[in-house]
């Protein structure tokens, strides 16, 4: 079951819910994922109460879509993916998934800012303990052009203090606080007790959250994205962030996954996609 209705401010969104009762709530904002629910009940996602859910303007929290930037450059932060509205393509839904999907394409606005002809197409594959998102990119245009993409996704947790996240164990990174110099991470898991914004470069494929706020492990396993970035505020940077609460650093930790770090170059006709899966621990999933 799937219907466009209107969320905060008015707001388009889709309500995708699968049989077993788990649900995905898609903004056409961004193709944004705001909240998500497992069949259990478990809130998985963290979104900030001070979020403006303003036309236009970064949702603080969810799955924001990061397109065709990351990070700052020539474009709005992270891209313009996430402030455009993208097109409802349709919804689906068989005993193992409920599918839903969304397309932005290139506009006078978008090649005013980016001088490229392209397709992108988030696809949500939403089942009772488990959210696959494939992000596939086209480039509909006559020459090549470079390219970042990702999902800036905001988990929800207990309390930071007791997140940890593995799979990064002996992996290079680039932190973005301390002049972007390169380490090595020799901890057994990635903890965490200070402001932390880094980037993986080509790091492994798979990872675990443990410490989120459904008491739940949550397996993320990406394909075709080769980087992960961890990130949360902490204390100072969280005050100095409108659209987020003095305390909600508490509650949340950013592990994005994608192509964030080395652009990709997608030659002309050609198309990439990638994929994130998202798995609450302890259940296998049907394949759909
Ligand atoms: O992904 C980490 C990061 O680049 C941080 O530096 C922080 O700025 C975060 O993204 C949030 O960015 P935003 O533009 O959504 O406020």
């Amino acid at each position: 079951m799937a219907e466009i209705r209107q969320g905060i401010n008015g707001m388009d969104c889709l309500e995708l819910v699968h049989q077993s009762g788990a649900r995905l709530v898609i903004y056409l904002q961004g193709a944004h994922a705001t909240a998500w629910r497992d069949a259990h009940g478990n809130d998985i996602l963290f979104m900030s109460e001070k979020s403006s859910f303003k036309s236009g303007h970064p949702i603080r929290g969810g799955i924001p879509v990061v397109f065709p930037q990351f990070g700052d450059g020539l474009l709005p932060k992270h891209g313009f993916a996430r402030i455009n509205q993208w097109k409802y393509l349709g919804a689906d839904s068989s005993d193992a998934c409920a599918m839903s999907a969304f397309e932005l394409t290139d506009s006078e606005e978008t090649r005013r800012l980016w001088p490229h002809t392209f397709r992108v197409e988030m696809e949500f594959r939403l089942r009772s303990e488990e959210l696959e998102i494939v992000f596939t990119v086209e480039n509909t245009g006559a020459e090549a052009f470079e390219f970042q993409n990702g999902l800036h996704t905001y988990f929800a947790v207990g309390d930071i203090s007791g997140v940890s996240v593995s799979g990064l164990h002996g992996a290079e990174y680039v932190d973005f606080l301390r002049d972007a110099a390169k380490r090595r991470d020799i901890r057994p898991a990635v903890v965490f007790d200070r402001e932390t914004d880094r980037v993986y470069p080509y790091a492994p494929d798979e990872l675990v959250i443990r410490g989120a706020a459904s008491g739940r492990a949550i397996k993320i396993v990406k394909h075709n994205m080769n980087d992960v970035v961890i990130w949360n505020p902490w204390i100072e940077k969280a005050r100095r962030m409108p659209d987020f609460g003095d305390d909600e650093y508490k509650r949340m930790v950013c592990v994005e996954t994608g192509n964030l770090h080395a652009p990709l170059v997608l030659p002309k006709g050609a198309i990439h996609t990638s994929a994130a899966l998202f798995r609450i621990e302890g259940v296998r999933q049907a394949p759909c």
